[in-house]
C-alpha cells in the first residue's frame, strides 16, 4: 500500500500500525481494507439455515417480492438473523456466567483452594435478594445456595429467572405484558435457535419478540450473574488508578499480558507475579521484574480491581504484540482474534490459549482448572520469564500512556453519593431534575477496524459531556476511553459542561465512569433501576432520559446487550450500517414498535454527529416527558447540597444507624 488511510484515531496504535506497514506486517486494519463486507449479508438480506440456499435478497422490490427457496421473505430472514445473533451474545455471556457460578461452587464446597469468597458483604446482598437466609450461617454455606441457585437459572423450563424481581414493577409488568420474561437462559438461546431453524417461526415481530426475551435473559441473568459472582469472589470494586495504551510494557521487566474474558486465572496470575520467588526467578533471566498488562476485558476486570494497566481493546491486541516487548499473552474466550498465533511468529510473543474451550492453531495450550489455578499461574508466568532473554529488539516501541481512574461499581456510586450510612441515588436524581446533568448514557461495546477505531467512542465522549451528559463506559468503550486519557477527573475540568462539571467536582468523579467489563453493563442496570426506585424521575427504566450507545460494535455479544438495554426501556443506538438494514418492516419494528411497547427503540446509525443528535433528542424529549426543567446550559433549578467527602465523613460519624448497603 502506497497510501497510509488512517485506522486508528489513537495516535499510538496508528504509529504501531504505520510501523507495521512499513515492515509488511498485516492486521485487522489492513484485512478490513482489503475484505469489503459482502453488501447482501451485511444488510441482513442473506438465508443460509438450510442448505437449499443460501439465498439471497436482492433488487429494488426484494423486501416485498423475494422470496427463498422455502418462500422465506426477506422480513422473516432479517429477523432470524438478528435473533441469531442474539442467542449467540447471550450464550458467550451466559457461558461465562455459568462457569463462574461452578467456580463460586467449588469454593464453597472447598474444592479451590487457591479462591476465596472475598466480599461477604456482597454475597449476603445477593443472598438476600435470592431469598436465602445467610444471618448466622457459615460463610461457604450461603455462598454454595447461591451458587447452586444461580445455576438453576440456566437450566430451569417454567417461570422466571430470579434477577428479573431486581428491575422497578412497572418495568416487570410491561416484560410480563408481553412475553417476553425470560423462564431460563439455555431454554431461552436453544428455543432461539429452534425458532430461527428452517421452516419454523416466520412472523418477523413473533420472532423479535423472542429475540427480546433471549435478551433479558443475558441482561438480567448472564452479565447480571457473572458480575455479581465475580465481586463475591474477587471484591466490589472502588475507584483505583491505573494506566493505559502500549507505553505501559516495560522495555526492562518481563511484559505478561491477560486476554480474554474470565477473570478467575487472571486473578491468580496477578497475586503470582507478586510472589517474592517468581520475582527473583525473573531477575535470574535478566528482567528487573514482571510487568502484568490486560487486553479487552480482562483488562477491564484486573484494573477494576487490582489497577493492572491496560494496552486497550480489542483493535489493540496485534499491536500489543508488535511493540516487542510482550513475552507471553494468555488467552481464553471471546474476542480474541486468531491472527495474533501468525503475528507472534515475528516477534518472540507466546501465545498460551487456557480455556477449554477454545483453542488457536499455533498457540501453545495450557488448559485452566480451578482446582489447580495456582499451580497454572505459575506455569504460565514462567513460560513468559523463560521468553524474555528471547526478547529481539524490533518492534514499535511506545511510550505514549495515561493516566486513568477505574473502579465505579453500582456500589460504589450508590456510596459516593452519600457515605456509608446514606448511600443513595438522591443526589443523581436530583442533579438530572435540577438540569445539572441533563441524562447518563451508556458508553459501551467494542471498538471496530472499519471505522477509525475508538474515534467515534473519543467523538461522543468529548460532545456528551459538553453537552453535560454523565457517561458510564464498559467493555472496549472504557478502554478507547482509557487509551484517550479520557478516563480521569481533569477531563470533567477541561471538557465538561458547567453542570457536570460542578457535579464532578464536589463529588471528585471523572465525567466518564468506567464501570467494568461488558458483563458489567448488568450495572447500569442495577444503576438505572435504583434510580427508579429513588423516586423524582421515571418509576420504570423506561422514559428514564438515559440512552445506551455503541458506535464500534462488531460482536454478536454487543447486539445481545443492546437488546436488553432495549428491552428494558433504554433507547439504544448502534455504529455502523444496520445488520437488519435491508428490511424496512424490521426496522420499523425495531424501532417503533419496541419504543411503543418498551421504550426502548434499537437504531443502527453510522454517522456520529446524527447519533450524537438522535442521543441529546431522546433525553430531551424523556426530561419533556418527565416535565422536568428544560436542560440549559448553565442554568440549574433549585437543588439539595451535594456533599463532600469531609461532609459525608461527618455524617457517617454522627450517624448511629447503619444502612443496609454493602459499604
Ligand atoms: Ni464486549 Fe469484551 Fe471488546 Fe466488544 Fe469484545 S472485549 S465483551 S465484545 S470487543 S467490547
Amino acid at each position: 500500500m502506497d497510501k497510509h488511510i488512517i485506522k486508528s484515531a489513537n495516535e499510538a496504535a496508528e504509529k504501531i500500525i504505520e510501523w507495521g506497514e512499513s515492515h509488511k506486517i498485516e492486521t485487522c486494519f489492513e484485512r478490513a481494507e482489503r475484505l469489503k463486507p459482502c453488501p447482501i449479508g451485511a444488510s441482513g438480506a442473506c438465508c443460509k439455515v438450510c442448505h437449499m440456499g443460501p439465498c439471497r435478497f436482492v433488487g429494488r422490490n426484494a423486501e416485498e417480492e423475494a422470496r427463498g427457496v422455502c418462500g422465506a421473505t426477506l422480513p422473516t430472514v432479517a429477523a432470524r438473523n438478528m435473533v441469531r445473533m442474539i442467542a449467540a451474545g447471550t450464550a458467550a455471556h451466559s457461558d461465562h456466567a455459568r462457569d463462574m457460578a461452578f467456580t463460586l461452587l467449588a469454593v464453597a464446597n472447598g474444592e479451590a483452594k487457591d479462591f476465596k469468597i472475598t466480599d461477604v458483604r456482597k454475597l449476603y446482598r445477593v443472598a438476600g435478594i435470592l431469598d436465602i437466609e445467610f444471618e448466622g450461617r457459615a460463610v461457604n454455606d450461603v455462598a454454595r445456595d447461591v451458587a447452586l441457585r444461580f445455576l438453576e437459572d440456566f437450566g430451569r423450563q417454567k417461570g422466571e429467572i430470579y434477577y428479573l424481581r431486581r428491575a422497578p414493577k412497572k418495568t416487570q409488568e410491561r416484560w410480563k405484558k408481553w412475553g417476553i420474561a425470560p423462564r431460563g437462559i439455555d431454554r431461552e438461546i436453544a428455543e432461539a435457535m429452534h425458532r430461527t431453524s428452517v421452516g419454523v417461526d416466520h412472523e418477523p415481530d413473533h420472532l423479535l419478540t423472542h429475540g427480546l426475551r433471549t435478551a433479558l435473559a443475558d441482561g438480567w441473568g448472564g452479565c447480571m450473574i457473572a458480575t455479581d459472582i465475580t465481586d463475591i469472589l474477587f471484591g466490589t470494586p472502588r475507584p483505583v488508578k491505573a494506566e493505559a495504551s502500549f507505553g505501559i510494557f516495560k522495555e526492562d521487566e518481563v511484559n505478561l499480558v491477560v486476554h480474554g474474558h474470565e477473570p478467575s486465572l487472571a486473578e491468580i496470575i496477578v497475586d503470582v507475579t507478586s510472589e517474592p520467588e517468581m520475582i527473583a526467578y525473573a531477575q535470574s533471566k535478566g528482567a528487573n521484574g514482571i510487568n502484568l498488562g490486560g487486553m479487552c476485558c480482562t483488562a477491564n476486570e484486573v484494573l477494576m480491581r487490582h489497577g493492572i494497566p491496560t494496552a486497550g481493546g480489542f483493535t489493540n491486541q496485534e499491536l500489543g504484540i508488535m511493540t516487542g516487548l510482550v513475552d507471553a499473552i494468555t488467552v481464553d474466550v471471546q474476542c480474541i482474534m486468531p491472527a495474533i498465533t501468525e503475528l507472534s511468529k515475528k516477534f518472540h510473543t507466546k501465545v498460551i490459549t487456557t480455556s477449554e474451550k477454545a483453542k488457536i492453531p499455533g498457540a501453545m495450550h495450557i488448559e485452566y482448572g480451578e482446582h489447580r489455578a495456582r499451580e497454572i499461574a505459575r506455569e504460565i508466568v514462567k513460560i513468559a520469564i523463560d521468553n524474555f532473554p528471547n526478547r529481539k529488539t524490533e518492534g514499535s516501541h511506545i511510550t505514549d500512556k495515561f493516566p486513568v481512574i477505574a473502579g465505579f461499581s453500582h456500589e460504589y456510586i450508590e456510596y459516593m453519593q452519600g457515605g456509608r450510612w446514606r448511600a443513595s441515588f438522591r443526589p443523581l436524581n436530583d442533579a438530572i431534575m435540577a438540569g445539572r446533568i441533563r441524562g447518563v448514557v451508556g458508553l459501551a461495546g467494542c471498538d471496530n477496524p472499519r471505522v477509525p477505531s475508538t474515534g467515534i467512542h473519543r467523538f461522543l465522549a468529548t460532545e456528551l459531556i459538553k453537552n453535560d451528559v454523565l457517561i458510564v463506559s464498559t467493555g472496549c468503550g472504557s478502554a478507547a476511553c482509557g487509551t484517550a486519557g479520557y478516563l480521569t477527573p481533569e477531563m470533567a475540568l477541561e471538557n465538561a459542561g458547567p453542570g457536570l462539571r460542578e457535579v464532578c467536582e464536589a463529588i471528585g468523579i471523572p465525567p466518564i465512569l468506567h464501570l467494568g467489563a461488558c458483563v458489567d453493563n448488568s450495572r447500569i442496570l442495577t444503576i438505572a433501576s435504583a434510580m427508579a426506585e429513588e423516586g423524582g424521575l421515571s418509576d420504570e427504566i423506561g422514559g428514564m432520559p438515559a440512552v445506551g450507545i455503541a458506535p464500534e460494535w462488531m460482536s454478536e455479544k454487543a447486539i445481545a446487550i443492546g437488546c436488553y438495554f432495549a428491552a428494558s426501556g433504554v433507547p439504544v443506538i448502534f455504529g455502523g450500517e444496520s445488520p437488519i438494514g435491508a428490511s424496512s418492516e424490521v426496522t420499523r419494528i425495531m424501532t417503533e414498535v419496541w419504543w411503543e411497547r418498551f421504550k426502548g427503540p434499537m437504531h443502527f446509525e453510522p454517522d456520529p454527529e446524527k447519533m450524537l443528535a438522535l442521543a441529546l433528542d431522546y433525553i430531551d424529549r424523556a426530561r419533556a416527558a418527565l416535565k422536568l426543567k428544560k436542560y440549559e446550559p448553565g442554568k440549574f433549578g433549585a437543588e439539595r447540597v451535594l456533599l463532600d467527602m469531609a461532609a459525608r465523613r461527618e455524617i457517617e460519624k454522627a450517624s448511629a444507624k447503619p444502612h443496609i448497603g454493602i459499604y
